[in-house]
């Protein structure tokens, strides 16, 4: 045994050697860090390749049915250490790296992580691959490469600096470029229909061109024998127009081939909004023409028949940023496939699927109908036709209702609404969360539930286990492991083994232990990386989401403000032990009132450190530029997992099953999958307060909440919300909080704190009362932090993709 071991340290020793020589020209002795972490990675990406290369054999010659899920983000992290647990040499590559003295610990921080994703919806398609590829079914994720992603985040004197993310910087060591599967994508130009003896030909002339290249980055799930492939398409200057080059117009190439790279340049940082521009449109049609235009080349490739495709292919779009797509394959069914419409519209509304992520209404995507005709001629012609033999549908099944019929539109008022075409066309629509769904089905889309109930289903999100856990959390991980095997990081059900051991006093200790031990590793990082020093012995209460008014980090603020009011004010108050209060978030850099709330948070900070009395018993610390890097760090060490958002906002959430997963009690209110936490862990072991949605959504009808008289007739509310404006913020300048004040209590375009903050400060302040002294009982708070960990196996994603499948797609596995 101890020879094979040594014998197999020895080969991979090699094979990285190996690397490092043909690729760099170098030995052990003289390669820079750098390059040895690119020949590790190269060396996996050798045995996910190999791995690829059988399954996508195996893949085709069966016939098997593939899917593509379609998505304008890919939050995926740093690969590094997950590849490595996924093929399960984790404790092989560990040993050689210490070996030749390059610690795996060390070696991983040479990683940029992808960020090419905002947040939850980004991050839901990374945790779906891994799910995807660990129940080995094929799937092809399609997306845009990015040259930027999310941006990184300095916070300078308490606000929001935003760094260009150029995390191909070092080169991009997983993918693999396929210049000889690039396809054209065309743009702008005049159409013209003629009728021939053929029947109806469109001619597409004066387009500009833009090149899709793919790279494809194989992603590899645990244990896994199919490999998903990720495909993202770079946009790039077809080559030279040798026309303009022989006018000698040099600089106008130039120009162009600017233009045309423009294309995939940045992700766009705008969450659960919309900016209505023309590059984002431009993008998103860039994804869906290459996306579709490889898919049917491939099909007819393997098959010759563009009419089986709904028996081979599935589509589903993770919003409806890739909803292009749609309208792109009835062109290229039509126009190069020659299919007549009825039976093209057929094809694609059996292919087409729909995940909806958000009931707010500024999330809901909308394109200026002249733009778009602009720069889609014929794919607006097709949107056209689709939008109107729908309005005929609707005719008839609303006779002479005018509104409804308007609201339901695809095209209304000048624009092009992308959810309802999504809604006319698509086989299936999902939401993420139980509540979502019911929400989607009683309010925002109630009258389209109406007319095609059996197209909506609800299917709650999930994470993967062998990230959130496996990878970010290896003490708990090894822990459970020791108590009942490793079973729960392919079949995440098994976690429940857990719950007996809630009163096993060895095992609650040992639980105990490994959070305590988390909080000094995430103390000891932040020392090194922003140079403050936390105290791992105070409770580590954690918001850490994008910044938004619906998610209320404001609540939490005004509580804190709260707090400093009764500490400085009344000798006999005290809280039961001391509290760290963590805050992670990036704010959208157009999005003014949400970068003034990370101002405040970092304001309030100051004036809590500024008093001796409050800094002893509470302290407030925003941490930089959250991303899925510092998420492992970050929800490992957390004792309170703070989800606030106002109910019925939160499609469903996704950082709550992590938190949960590492044994973090929630604190929160009845939104999203909070409510299915809830039903799971049991009201001992989770922390509810705040109006439901039933109730906020009856205020909003009867327009009957006035925050006015939530301040009037509660002193404390009234105190906290005062220091705002009152100049007692140290180092802000008068005025500086005054849009934040006035949100909440001034209407003029918009409604007075029209996510309720006031609404539920009362009821926030005492369930948070309770929680700490639930957190004086040390024992009891760990049995319900054990009593979450078992309880969150329900939330694994691949339970999320095997719904998905049973529901929608009806893959087989390999
Ligand atoms: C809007 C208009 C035009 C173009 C783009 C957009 C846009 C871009 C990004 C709209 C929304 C987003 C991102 C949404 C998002 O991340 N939603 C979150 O999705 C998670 C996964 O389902 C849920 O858990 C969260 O509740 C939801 O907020």
């Amino acid at each position: 045994m101890h020879n094979e071991n040594s014998d197999n340290t020895g080969k991979l020793r090699q094979i990285i050697e190996g690397k490092l020589n043909s690729f760099y020209g170098r030995t052990l002795d003289n390669a820079s860090e750098e390059e040895i972490f690119q020949a590790v990675a190269l060396s996996l990406r050798d045995r996910i390749l190999e791995r690829a290369a059988k399954a996508g054999e195996e893949i085709a010659r069966r016939g098997m049915k593939t899917l593509y899920y379609m998505s304008a983000e890919f939050l995926l992290g740093r690969a590094l250490v997950g590849n490595m647990i996924s093929l399960g040499v984790l404790d092989q590559y560990r040993a050689v790296l210490d070996e030749i003295g390059y610690p795996l610990d060390r070696l991983e921080e040479q990683e940029n992580e992808a960020g090419l994703g905002n947040g939850g919806l980004g991050r839901l398609a990374a945790c779906f691959l891994d799910s995807l590829s660990t129940l080995n079914m094929p799937v092809i994720g399609s997306g845009i490469r990015y040259e930027y992603g999310i941006f990184r985040q300095r916070i300078v004197d308490g606000k929001q600096v935003e760094v260009p993310d150029d995390w191909t910087a070092k080169g991009d060591v997983w993918s693999v470029e396929r210049r000889e599967e690039q396809v054209e994508v065309r743009f702008e130009g005049t159409v013209e229909e003629v009728w021939a003896e053929q029947g109806l030909t469109v001619h597409h002339t004066n387009y500009q061109s833009v090149l899709a290249v793919p790279y494809d980055m194989p992603v590899i799930g645990y244990d896994s024998r199919t490999p998903a492939t990720l495909r993202l398409w770079r946009a790039e200057c077809p080559s030279f127009d040798l026309e303009s080059f022989n006018k000698g117009d040099y600089s106008c190439l130039v120009q162009q081939r600017e233009l045309a790279e423009t294309i995939s340049k940045v992700l766009y940082p705008e969450d659960n909004h919309i900016a209505g521009r023309m590059l984002r449109l431009k993008q998103y049609y860039f994804l869906a023409s290459a996306t579709m235009q490889h898919m049917v080349r491939e099909h007819k490739k393997r098959y010759g028949d563009v009419r089986t495709l709904p028996d081979k292919v599935v589509v589903q779009i993770n919003d409806t940023h890739p909803a292009f797509a749609i309208p792109e394959l009835m062109r290229i069914l039509m126009d190069e496939e020659k299919l007549g419409w009825d039976e093209a519209y057929g094809i694609v509304s059996r292919i087409f699927n729909y995940t909806n992520h958000t009931v707010m209404q500024e999330a809901l995507e909308v394109w200026p109908e002249q733009m778009f005709k602009a720069l889609l001629p014929r794919v607006y012609a097709i949107v056209a036709a689709i939008s109107d033999r729908f309005s005929e549908r609707l005719r008839k099944a609303f006779p002479g209702d005018w509104d409804k019929i308007s609201a339901m539109s695809i095209i209304a008022h000048d624009e092009i609404r992308m959810a309802n075409l999504c809604l006319a066309v698509c086989n299936r629509v999902n939401g993420v969360s139980q509540l979502h769904g019911e929400i989607l089905q009683t309010r925002t889309f109630r009258d389209f539930y109406v007319i095609s109930p059996e197209k909506f289903v609800a299917i709650t999100n999930g994470i993967t286990q062998r990230r959130w856990l496996a990878a970010a959390n290896p003490a708990l991980c090894g822990l459970i492991h020791d108590y009942i095997g490793g079973g729960f990081l392919k079949d995440s059900r098994e976690l429940e083994r857990l719950k007996p051991l809630a009163d096993n006093p060895a095992f609650i200790a040992d639980f105990a232990r490994v959070k305590a031990q988390n909080k000094r590793c995430l103390a000891e990082h932040v020392k090194k990386t922003q140079g403050v020093a936390l105290n791992p012995d105070t409770v580590f209460d954690v918001q850490a989401k994008r910044l938004h008014e619906y998610k209320r980090q404001l609540l939490k603020v005004l509580h804190i403000l709260y707090l400093y009011n009764r500490l400085t004010e009344d000798a006999s108050f005290s809280l039961p032990q001391p509290v760290t209060f963590l805050f992670a978030a990036k704010a959208s850099p157009a999005y003014h009132r949400a970068k003034s709330i990370i101002h405040l948070i970092n304001a309030v900070a100051a004036l809590v450190e500024s008093n001796p009395r409050t800094r002893e018993a509470i302290r407030v610390q925003f941490l930089e530029n959250y991303n899925v890097t510092l998420a492992e760090r970050l929800i490992p060490a957390a004792d309170i997992s703070e989800q606030l958002s106002t109910a019925g906002r939160e499609a469903s959430g996704t950082g709550n099953m992590k938190f949960m997963l590492n044994g973090a009690v929630t604190l929160g209110t009845m939104d999203g999958a909070n409510v299915e936490i809830f039903e799971r862990v049991g009201p001992n072991n989770i922390f509810i307060f705040g109006a439901r949605a039933e109730e906020i959504a009856r205020m909003e009808r009867d327009k009957s909440y006035d925050p006015k008289k939530i301040i009037d007739a509660n002193p404390d509310v009234k105190a906290a919300v005062s220091r705002l404006v009152d100049g007692s913020l140290p180092g802000v300048d008068a005025g500086q909080f005054e849009d934040i004040y006035r949100s909440l209590l001034t209407s003029n375009y918009d409604p007075a704190d029209r996510y309720f903050v006031l609404y539920d400060f009362d009821s926030y302040r005492e369930v948070f009362d309770t929680v700490m002294k639930a957190y004086a009982d040390r024992t009891a708070w760990t049995r319900k932090a054990v009593l979450n960990t078992a309880g969150a196996g329900f939330f694994s994603s691949d339970r999320t993709v095997a719904e998905y499948n049973r529901l929608i797609w009806h893959l087989e596995s390999l």
